[in-house]
């Protein structure tokens, strides 16, 4: 049988070869069918076909949407780009001070991270401000992340998303945790279709048919929330709903997974399952971006695995952690990453969703905190 994997084996070089084989710029690919099922190739795409007779083949349908590329030319790193300011009067994670210290020493601040060591085992005190704090955070994320979703309309840029995601979060004392972490240059991440995360809004238009996921952390009373979904931006075609609505069935199934004494390994094997048996195409999960313990800390052990995988740990009252998993359309979730540094996009181009809360493990079972 005379099979396509259009597309998915395709490396990066491949991917501008498309582009100049369409005689277009490859950072706006028309908007198209990318991949085809057995038979049904354009005849502008046969060149391509005949050329991957020697690789395996695959029959896969990846949907019909605009492929993200980076933005020619190239520009390494994210130093071109302005962050938004935020009013002196609000604190800033530990992290901010030392990152714009090595911007102005003209040093890469990728590296600067969070001290665990002084966080302890990462589990807060129950009934105590602690817990306010968190719920408080976790809420406004979630109130934040609602705001987002009302803005995503086809036409808006992802850039305006973030400045009006900003304004909200600053207006209610609160800091963009994303800003300045690890160099990251906005408040907020957004991440349109083939953007598997880590997304940097900017100024392209979301277009119908986009899907886009917004990542929000705000930073209030010395505490994180983060949450996050995805969003479709008008019509979007059948796979691109079915993988939003398997991804949220995932982080849901996970969720039901968790309390006290439960194995960590279990979120994953929920998420396996939900996207085995969910209809409407075939679906993996990115094993490169995981969970992870939040309070304090904006990211912290536990890690929290979304792929297949035998880890020993156990939830434990205290234990603050998000489930996060990317799914992809498809059976490839491996990534590149963008000359920016952050971007990361399937290697395949194909289309990818993620949906995050923040489970908190009580004495007696589980509370998800990023609620509105
Ligand atoms: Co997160």
């Amino acid at each position: 049988m005379r099979v396509i994997q259009q597309l998915a084996t395709t490396s990066l070089k491949r991917l501008y070869a498309l582009g100049t084989y369409y005689n277009v710029s490859p950072t706006r690919l028309p908007r198209r069918h990318i991949s085809v099922s057995t038979g049904m190739a354009p005849p502008e795409l046969e060149h391509q076909v005949a050329h991957d007779e020697s690789e395996e083949i695959v029959i896969q349908d990846l949907g019909q949407y605009d492929i993200i590329m980076p933005e020619e030319p190239y520009q390494w790193g994210v130093a071109h780009i302005t962050p938004l300011e935020v009013p002196t009067e609000i604190p800033r994670p530990p992290y901010v001070k030392q990152v714009l210290e090595c911007l102005r020493l003209g040093k890469d601040p990728s590296y600067v991270g969070e001290s665990y060591d002084a966080d302890g085992d990462g589990r807060i005190h129950l009934g105590t401000d602690e817990e306010l704090f968190l719920r408080k955070a976790a809420r406004l994320a979630k109130q934040v992340l609602k705001y987002a979703g009302t803005l995503v309309k086809p036409g808006i840029t992802t850039a305006a998303i973030d400045t009006a995601v900003h304004r909200y979060i600053v207006s209610h004392k609160a800091y963009p945790s994303p800003l300045h972490y690890a160099g990251f240059p906005k408040s907020c991440c957004t991440s349109v279709n083939n953007i598997v995360t880590h997304g940097i809004p900017d100024d392209r238009p979301l277009q119908d048919g986009d899907i886009v996921n917004i990542d929000i952390t705000i930073y209030l009373n010395g505490y994180h929330g983060d949450t996050s979904r995805t969003f479709l931006v008008g019509d979007v075609d059948e796979i691109g709903r079915s993988l939003v609505s398997v991804t949220e069935s995932a982080l849901s199934e996970a969720i039901r997974t968790c309390g006290p004494g439960r194995p960590f390994k279990g979120i994953a094997a929920a998420i396996h399952k939900t996207i085995q048996k969910h209809g409407g195409g075939i679906w993996s999960v990115s094993p490169q971006f995981t969970g992870h313990g939040i309070g304090r800390l904006f990211h912290r052990p536990p890690w929290v695995l979304h792929d297949l995988n035998e880890e020993p740990e156990v939830m434990l009252p205290g234990h603050c952690f998000t489930i996060e998993p990317c799914i992809v359309v498809g059976t490839n979730p491996q990534t590149w990453i963008f000359p920016d540094g952050w971007t990361a996009s399937t290697v395949n181009a194909a289309r990818s969703a993620q949906a995050e809360d923040m489970v908190l493990i009580t004495e007696t079972g589980i509370e998800v905190l990023t609620v509105d």
